[in-house]
């Protein structure tokens, strides 16, 4: 109500043609505004989870995470030798370096397991994501 009683005032003290000029600068502003806000939505998570590789297995090998969150799970590799995390279940794939760390992003998710592996140690990196 107070930015209405302003704008008003304002386009009663500037004459019309002037007021028409300066009409585009205040709609320039909405999706500039947008753009600013809409990043921080997209790139936040409501929490942020751990893996840790070591030894060619995922340490926890089950890990429990909240219903309906934007997870983000950063994975640690503390091998030398990289590893893909791998979950068909997840849809991600993502190949993590040796002795260096990457982040994924998940959910919101439904609760139930999700599996994951280590694909390039697949007989021993096994683990699942337990939402609930
Ligand atoms: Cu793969």
């Amino acid at each position: 109500m107070r930015m209405i009683i302003i704008r008003t005032s304002l386009l009663l003290d500037v004459p019309v043609k002037s007021a028409f000029n300066s009409l585009p600068s205040y709609i320039g502003f909405i999706p500039i505004l947008l753009i600013l806000l809409v990043p921080v939505r997209v790139l936040g998570a409501d929490g942020e989870f751990s893996l840790v590789i070591q030894d060619h297995r995922f340490q926890p090998a089950e890990l429990k995470l909240p219903a309906g969150k934007k997870i983000k799970l950063i994975i640690e590799n503390r091998d030398a030798t990289p590893e893909e995390f791998e979950s068909h279940s997840l849809n991600r794939e993502k190949v993590i370096a040796g002795r260096s760390s990457a982040s994924i992003f998940i959910g919101p998710l439904d609760p139930g397991r999700y599996p994951f592996i280590g694909e390039f140690n697949e007989k021993t990196a096994q683990g699942v994501i337990v939402v609930q």
